[in-house]
């Protein structure tokens, strides 16, 4: 019995993978046996399917040319081993190529941004190609869609909490932009599939109270479905009574939950720190079950691959040691779910 027979019924859990990590036998092992829910780590984002040769030959000037190649291994795993899909993420100011902002998408540095008409035409094509390229190659398979990532930013010191710096989406439609990224998505989701907010440091104020003042007005008008709860945490931040507090403020607004990238951050595999890891996981796995939190995703599968590994400085986060063996932190997680 794998984790996700433990929730099954309750909640879904997944990991974040790439096509490289399910190549290899141990790796794909652990996902099949243990995780009900993919997300792609990378290969889903805008810029590893937006294909620049692709748009400039097809001539047209408000919608991009995609290459799905990538996102497709990652997929048809999921869909070929009964795994449900998180897609994760139409509109973000990272990892978004700059030219998908610029007249005749040029590259080059200074090149003038489209108008605003422009790019809403250019968002909208983009939200619906995705959407029915994914949905239509892989009915039923994604349950829900991160449509806008990392919105809120309170140290760039705007009044509502945009992030305003290093935001193209941003420096042409201000703050319409959940707005319109939400009717977008909403226009061409299947149906079923839920609309998320995705953030880190979600449980900070005022953190919290930018995304609720964000996503009210959305979520009156049934844009959006649900916060979608990073949680990228520290073996002692942030406290335990804050994170389940986040959760409780975020659920009273009457929006779905899921834990979309948990990870904590651990320096070192000594007894103790891996001690420490699983009471920590324990405890933000009995806050999730105790808050109603619908699905919960590991941001990796071993530590080998976890992104907050850095070859000088090697992090433990994870479930699972380098070798794909089980950490205490895993049976810990074992416990919490077969109560
Ligand atoms: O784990 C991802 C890493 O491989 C990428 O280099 C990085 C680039 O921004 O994105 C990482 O994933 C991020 C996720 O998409 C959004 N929330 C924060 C995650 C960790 O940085």
């Amino acid at each position: 019995m794998g984790l996700k027979d433990l929730c099954a019924g309750s909640m879904l859990i997944g990991a974040a993978v790439t096509p490289g990590l399910l190549q290899n036998e141990r790796y794909a092992e652990i996902v099949k046996n243990e995780f009900s829910s993919i997300t792609c780590e990378n290969v889903m984002k805008p810029e590893s399917i937006m294909d620049f040769d692709a748009t400039v030959k097809s001539g047209q000037t408000d919608r991009v040319m995609f290459d799905f190649s990538e996102a497709d291994k990652v997929l048809s795993f999921a869909r070929d081993n009964g795994i449900k899909v998180r897609a994760h993420t139409l509109i973000w100011h990272n990892q978004t190529p700059r030219w998908f902002f610029t007249e005749d998408w040029s590259k080059a540095e200074d090149a003038p941004f489209v108008s605003r008409e422009k790019l809403l035409k250019r968002m909208e094509n983009f939200i619906k190609d995705e959407m029915n390229y994914f949905n239509g190659a892989y009915p039923g398979l994604i349950y829900c869609w991160d449509v806008l990532n990392e919105f809120i930013e309170p140290d760039n010191n705007h009044p509502h909490g945009c992030r305003v710096r290093k935001n193209n989406w941003f420096s042409i439609l201000g703050e319409d932009e959940p707005r319109y990224a939400f009717t977008f998505a909403r226009r061409y989701a299947a149906p079923g599939q839920k609309l998320f907010y995705n953030d880190y440091n979600e449980y900070e104020q005022p953190k919290r109270d930018f995304i609720l003042s964000t996503l009210r007005p959305l979520l009156k008008d049934g844009l959006v479905d649900g916060m979608g709860l990073q949680s990228h945490l520290l073996p002692d931040y942030p406290g335990m009574d804050e994170y389940r507090r986040a959760i409780s403020d975020y659920a009273a607004e009457g929006l779905s939950l899921q834990i979309t990238e948990l990870d904590i951050k651990s320096l070192s595999e000594s007894e103790a720190d891996d001690e420490l890891l699983a009471r920590r996981y324990r405890e933000v796995f009995e806050a999730a079950i105790g808050g109603g939190v619908e699905s919960l995703t590991l941001w990796g599968v071993t530590d080998a691959q976890s992104w907050l590994s850095k070859p000088d400085r090697p992090a433990y986060p994870l479930l699972f040691d380098r070798a794909g063996k089980e950490k205490k932190a895993y049976y810990a997680v074992r416990e919490i779910l077969s109560k």
